[in-house]
């Protein structure tokens, strides 16, 4: 069995990335409910015991406790700081989470550059552990925006280094495209700049555009509004924000964020499964 590992990037990715590691559980949660920890689950989930921390986490067991096999990055504190504070906290270590306080200033070149040099050894450092607790690494997923300093810059300075130090592994990114109407003035720059390295070093590139995203989020509000939900969209399929989910109060993203959330689970789910 094959396994991925998420590494999400600046304020968007983490946003994005958190409502994936919600949808991913509550759509296992669906399928197993006897509290096996399974293959489909290692794919993006260890089973650490804590009494013997460090152990392999072999299939077949209880569930005892589940981490992410993830890596957060963000040169503000705020969403990591919210997301270890957050229902998901139990699926992180604070190793995990790699973060400085005032962020790239939607800076491409802050980003890449300066937060690249400054964090590079120990953004390898935290990637190589959650590569050595996989038998077998298939896959990096990167979740960034292309509009943000953080997220295009740094973002794309972790894409190359990836290819630097796992040639082998495939790296399929998810980047967000700014809105025309986007309130970053400097987001066209930074996507352009960003859209150099992708074309680059990724091997596969899932663009989504936040102005779908939104025009989506509306036609769903308008059904469900109007009461034609349940024609194209069931009332508790999880592209409806938050339902069912960790999420109590939503924010303004989530609706948008669990579109992208889906599309990803989607393309990672094993057949039959
Ligand atoms: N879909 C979606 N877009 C987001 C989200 N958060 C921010 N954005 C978009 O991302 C761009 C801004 O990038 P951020 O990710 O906030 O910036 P950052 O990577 O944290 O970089 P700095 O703040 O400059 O350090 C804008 O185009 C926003 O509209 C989110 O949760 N979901
Ligand atoms: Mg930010």
């Amino acid at each position: 069995m094959t396994q991925s590992i998420v590494v999400q990037v600046g304020q968007c990715g983490n946003q994005v990335g958190c409502r994936f590691w919600d949808l991913a559980l509550r759509e296992h949660a669906h399928v197993n409910q006897t509290g096996v920890y399974d293959e489909a689950l290692s794919s993006f989930f260890r089973n650490v015991d804590q009494r013997r921390e460090g152990g392999a986490d072999s299939t077949g067991g209880r569930i005892t406790s589940l981490k992410a096999r993830a890596v957060l990055v963000d040169m503000e504190e705020g969403v990591l700081g919210e997301i270890l504070q957050g229902p998901l906290r139990s699926l992180f270590n604070s190793t995990q989470l790699i973060s400085d306080v005032s962020g790239s200033g939607n800076n491409w070149a802050v980003g890449h550059h300066t937060y690249g040099l400054t964090y590079r050894e120990q953004i390898v450092d935290q990637v190589r552990k959650a590569a050595e607790h996989c038998d077998c690494l298939q896959c990096f997923f990167l979740i960034h925006s292309m509009g943000g300093g953080t997220g295009s810059g740094l973002g794309t300075f972790v894409l190359k280094l990836l290819e630097e130090e796992f040639p082998e592994i495939c790296r399929i990114v998810t980047s967000v495209y700014p809105t025309a109407e986007d309130d970053v003035i400097t987001s066209p720059y930074n996507s352009v700049l960003a859209m150099k390295e992708l074309t680059e070093h990724a091997d596969c590139v899932l663009p989504v555009d936040n102005q779908s995203l939104v025009d989506i989020v509306g036609k769903i509000q308008y059904m469900s509004n109007t009461g034609k939900l349940g024609c194209t969209i069931k009332k508790d399929c999880t592209i409806i924000s938050g339902q069912g989910g960790v999420v109590k109060v939503e924010k303004p993203f989530d609706a948008m964020n669990n579109i992208v959330a889906n599309l990803l689970l989607n393309i990672t789910r094993i057949p039959g499964v």
